[in-house]
């Protein structure tokens, strides 16, 4: 395989050091995308109510979807419909007009909703620090009818707004055969183990996680495919483990895992984030605990396949990619110290988080799968030294009640409860301690997004504690669902139902990859917790959205 023209250069810093033949086996994994129709199931209007999350409820405003195709629509009208699942593809129409001849054409303003908010707050002044061109509605002229309408770009929505800016005073419009055609590396007929768990909450909230999960399975495992569509290290980390459970595409990973060992950079680490189109290219994004995840994707991936052949093809990369959290080690404390290096240090979007002790834990469990992945390669672990170091030096950050503490405020928060967890640096009941005490902490800075939520999740199953694991799922992912969620979002704040990392919710994405792994824990580690029986009933991937389609349509008649 050639090295890809245009490359495009990194912006400052290392440049890519291409390798091509991974590449070439990345390009070889892709996978053909399946296809399937989609049909809106109702029209609604959104009403106020306070009760709910958003303080607004979907409500039907006509019997069938044969009097939406029979009512005509005049300038300035509107109406949103609903598909009743979350779906990724192309919406086409048939679009007729009525009355005298059509002597001007018809603007129509149309809106992809993920969200209610999407179809009911309009796209104007939406204050974000990323583009606004990420906004989901498009402006769409038509000269003459009957017109096809087919759109080219690739939407993520379950609802779907068009507004008649303006047309001829003179006539009026019918929409008919109105349809989205699905796309995703998982296809209707493809099997995933269904399992009947010992409530109806953790039922949908697996469900909900096999939606999200197989909507952002694109070509690569994309974080959201409303936005940023696009591959980033630690959301395929956390996708790769809920699709081991579940729908077992380990081609998928592998393809991923290729592209990122194909774009490693001049001082070995592994750049946050890649792009496909127009050519497969490295983002000049970096994140330090994204590059040191790399090993763990690895570790799990090898885990989990029993590919010993990738592991060993890729262990100078997985060896490369600790380097740089590696600097970060203060050689006199043994901590972590994030001022050594400027770059991005993510964990979450809490902006408050006080990064040290949660990348001293990070990096240790890094460290550790590393060390793992050696012995099932048959070598020597590398880290066992500065992994004895760091536990020795992690007794530092434990304050004199048993919580953890990061930076020079001492700040106690999940981040870094949850990640010293994981890191096995305590022996596990000061851990369960010192996460427990966290959690009922009331100054303890919480997670923002779904992704940090699930570390915490995880630590709080490795301590033992996996009766509370759960309550933190029912109480945060099952409120997403009660909220109105067919698949899990990017961000979600119980409180506040605009708080966005990016100054405006308009702007988060609805089915985010990083919000999906409830499946792994409940079908994993929590398993012998929450399942009613653990035989699974092998179904269809389209059974699974019928009952769920059947699920939305039933909620709409009840109100
Ligand atoms: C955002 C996306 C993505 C995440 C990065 C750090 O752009 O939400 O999922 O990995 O941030």
């Amino acid at each position: 395989m050639a090295a890809p023209t245009p490359a495009y250069p990194l912006k400052g810093g290392p440049q890519t050091r291409w390798n091509m033949e991974f590449a070439g086996k990345a390009e070889e994994l892709k996978p053909t995308l399946h296809r399937w129709p989609r049909r809106p199931q109702n029209v609604i209007r959104f009403v106020e109510d306070e009760t709910q999350y958003f303080g607004i409820r979907p409500s039907k405003i006509m019997k069938t979807m044969q009097d939406f195709e029979a009512s005509l629509w005049a300038r300035k009208s509107d109406f949103i419909l609903d598909f009743g699942i979350h779906m990724v593809g192309y919406l086409s129409m048939r679009l007729d007009s009525h009355g005298s001849h059509m002597d001007a054409p018809c603007r129509l303003r149309l809106t992809f909703g993920e969200s209610p908010f999407d179809v009911t707050m309009g796209m104007d002044n939406v204050k974000t620090w990323i583009s606004t061109s990420w906004l989901p509605d498009e402006i769409v002229n038509i000269d003459m009818c009957p017109e096809i309408l087919r759109m080219p770009r690739r939407h993520s929505f379950r609802y779907l707004r068009v507004e008649i800016i303006d047309m001829s005073p003179k006539c009026k419009l019918s929409f008919s055969d109105i349809s989205c055609e699905c796309v995703s590396a998982i296809g209707p007929s493809d099997k995933v183990d269904a399992y009947a768990f010992k409530n109806t909450v953790l039922d949908r909230i697996d469900q909900v996680s096999l939606m999200t999960l197989r909507d952002c399975m694109q070509t690569v495992f994309e974080d959201g495919p409303r936005r940023d569509k696009r591959l980033w290290l630690g959301d395929l980390r956390l996708q790769a483990l809920a699709n081991y459970k579940s729908f077992k595409d380990f081609n998928l990973v592998k393809r991923c895992i290729y592209q990122f060992a194909a774009i490693v950079r001049e001082d070995d680490s592994v750049p946050a984030c890649l792009f496909e189109h127009p050519v497969f290219t490295p983002s000049d994004d970096y994140i330090v605990d994204y590059d040191a995840l790399f090993a763990v994707v690895v570790y799990d991936y090898v885990e989990a396949s029993g590919d010993i052949a990738i592991g060993k093809e890729l262990w100078p990369t997985v060896l490369g990619c600790l380097k740089k959290a590696l600097s970060h080690l203060d050689p006199e404390t043994g901590l972590f110290d994030p001022s050594r290096g400027d770059d991005w240090k993510f964990l979450d979007w809490q902006e408050d988080l006080d990064r040290s002790a949660g990348s001293h834990g990070l990096l240790l469990y890094c460290l550790k799968a590393t060390n793992k992945l050696a012995l099932l390669l048959g070598q020597e672990p590398p880290h066992e030294h500065t992994a004895m170091t760091m536990t020795e030096a992690a007794k530092a950050l434990l304050n004199d009640e048993g919580l953890v503490v990061s930076g020079p405020n001492a700040q106690i928060s999940y981040a870094s409860a949850a990640w010293l967890a994981l890191s096995g640096a305590f022996p596990q009941e000061t851990a369960r301690t010192a996460l427990l005490k966290t959690l009922d902490h009331p100054d303890a800075i919480r997670p923002l997004t779904p992704y940090l939520w699930h570390y915490v999740c995880e630590a709080l199953a490795d301590v033992g504690c996996k009766e509370e694991c759960i309550k933190v799922m029912e109480g945060y992912w099952g409120k997403m669902i009660e909220a109105g969620a067919d698949t899990f979002w990017e961000c979600f704040d119980p409180e506040n139902r605009t708080n966005s990392p990016y100054g405006d919710v308009r702007n988060n994405s609805f089915c985010h990859a990083w919000s999906c792994t409830p499946t792994y824990l409940l079908r994993g580690k929590l398993a012998s917790n929450v399942l009613q029986d653990q035989v699974p009933k092998a179904t269809t991937v389209e059974e699974l959205d019928d009952s769920w389609i059947a699920h939305t349509s039933a909620e709409l008649e009840k109100v």
